[in-house]
C-alpha cells in the first residue's frame, strides 16, 4: 500500500507526533465549485484549520499517487483543470493509479485514503447519498457504504435536497452509521438548517463528539460517524427559494437523461447557475464552518 501513498512532510510529522490532522476532499475543488472560487476556498479552508490548531491534509490522486497533503500548486492545478480531472470514488482508485494520472477524490475515496494514512477526521460540505427516485435508478452514493466500513469521522452540513434525505438516513441506519447533530436535533439540508428529519444523537461539544468516536473504535466497531453541522444562520438560504431551484435542476437532469457519476456534478453546477451564484457563497461559508468544527474534534481526539 505504501508504494502508492505519498504523505506530505508536514502531515507525516503531525501524524507521527499524534497532532490533530483534518482530511479534505478534492472532488469539491474540481467538480463542486467553479474556478477560481474553488481554489480560494480550498486554500482558505487550510488556513482556517491551521489557525484553529490542526494540520490540513487535502487528498487527491496526483500522477497515480494517493496524495495526502496536496501542495498549494497541486490544489491550484486541480481547481484550474476542473471537470477535466476524473472524479474518483472508491471503485475508480486502482484505474487512476494504474494509469499514473490524476483524480479528484469524493468523500468515499478521500475517507479510504485518509484511513490508509491514519487520519480520523475529515471536513467537507455535503456528502453523497440516496438520490431522489433511487427506488427505480438505484443511484445511491458509495459514500454511504464507505461510512459503514472505514473508520473516519466526516463533518458535513447535511445533504443537499438533490438527494432524498429521508432515504439517505434510512440507508445510514441500515449500515450502522450514526448521524450526530452538532448543537441540533434537526438533520440539516446543506443550504438550510433543517430538512424536516431528525438526527440520531445531538451532541453539544467537540469533546463529546470525539469521545463517541473514540468509544466506537474502542468497542471494536468499524466504520465512521457522520457529523452534521448546520450552516450558520447568517448564511442560510430561504428554503422555498433553494428547493424550487433544486427541483428544477433535478427535472432538467431527468430530461437530459443524466445518470451515474455525472448526476451529482451536473446538479451542483445547475443549482449554482440557477441561483446566480447566491448558493455558492452559502456553500463556501458552510465549508469554513465545518473546517472549524472538524479541527476542534481532531484536537480533542488527539488528547484521548
Ligand atoms: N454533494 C455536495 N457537494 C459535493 C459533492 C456532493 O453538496 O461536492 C461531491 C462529494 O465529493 C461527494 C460526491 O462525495 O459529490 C458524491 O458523488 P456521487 O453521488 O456520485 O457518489
Ligand atoms: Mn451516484
Amino acid at each position: 500500500m505504501k508504494q502508492f501513498l505519498k504523505i506530505s512532510n508536514e502531515v507525516a510529522e503531525a501524524l507521527a507526533a499524534n497532532k490533530p490532522v483534518v482530511a479534505l476532499e478534492s472532488t469539491i475543488i474540481s467538480h463542486g465549485m467553479p474556478y477560481p472560487q474553488n481554489v480560494e476556498t480550498a486554500l482558505t479552508v487550510e488556513k482556517i484549520i491551521r489557525e484553529r490548531g490542526a494540520i490540513p491534509a487535502t487528498i487527491a490522486i496526483i500522477n497515480g499517487m494517493l496524495t495526502v497533503g496536496c501542495s498549494e500548486q497541486e490544489i491550484d492545478y486541480l481547481g484550474r483543470k476542473g471537470l477535466e480531472v476524473t472524479k474518483v470514488s472508491r471503485r475508480d482508485i486502482p484505474f487512476i493509479v494504474a494509469k499514473m494520472t490524476d483524480g479528484a477524490t469524493t468523500v468515499a475515496a478521500t475517507m479510504y485514503i485518509a484511513s490508509l494514512a491514519g487520519i480520523k477526521v475529515f471536513a467537507t460540505g455535503g456528502i453523497g447519498g440516496v438520490h431522489r427516485g433511487a427506488e427505480k435508478t438505484m443511484d445511491i452514493s458509495a459514500d454511504l457504504d464507505e461510512l459503514a466500513q472505514t473508520p473516519v469521522m466526516v463533518v458535513c452540513a447535511g445533504a443537499k435536497s438533490i438527494l432524498d434525505i429521508g432515504l439517505t438516513l434510512e440507508c445510514l441506519e441500515t449500515r450502522g452509521v450514526a448521524v450526530v447533530g452538532y448543537k441540533t436535533e434537526d438533520m440539516p439540508a446543506f443550504y438550510t438548517q433543517k430538512s424536516g428529519f431528525k438526527v440520531d444523537y445531538r451532541l453539544d461539544s467537540a469533546e463529546e463528539i470525539a469521545r463517541a468516536f473514540y468509544c466506537k473504535n474502542a468497542v471494536g466497531l468499524k466504520g465512521g460517524i457522520l457529523v452534521a453541522n448546520p450552516i450558520p444562520d447568517e448564511y442560510s438560504m430561504d428554503s422555498d427559494y433553494i428547493n424550487n431551484n433544486i427541483e428544477e435542476a433535478v427535472k432538467e437532469a431527468e430530461k437530459l437523461g443524466i445518470h451515474g457519476k455525472e448526476t451529482t456534478p451536473y446538479l451542483l453546477d445547475k443549482i449554482q447557475k440557477l441561483t446566480a451564484g447566491q448558493s455558492l457563497e452559502s456553500n463556501i461559508q458552510l465549508v469554513y464552518n465545518n473546517a472549524r468544527l472538524a479541527s476542534d474534534i481532531a484536537i480533542e481526539l488527539s488528547k484521548m
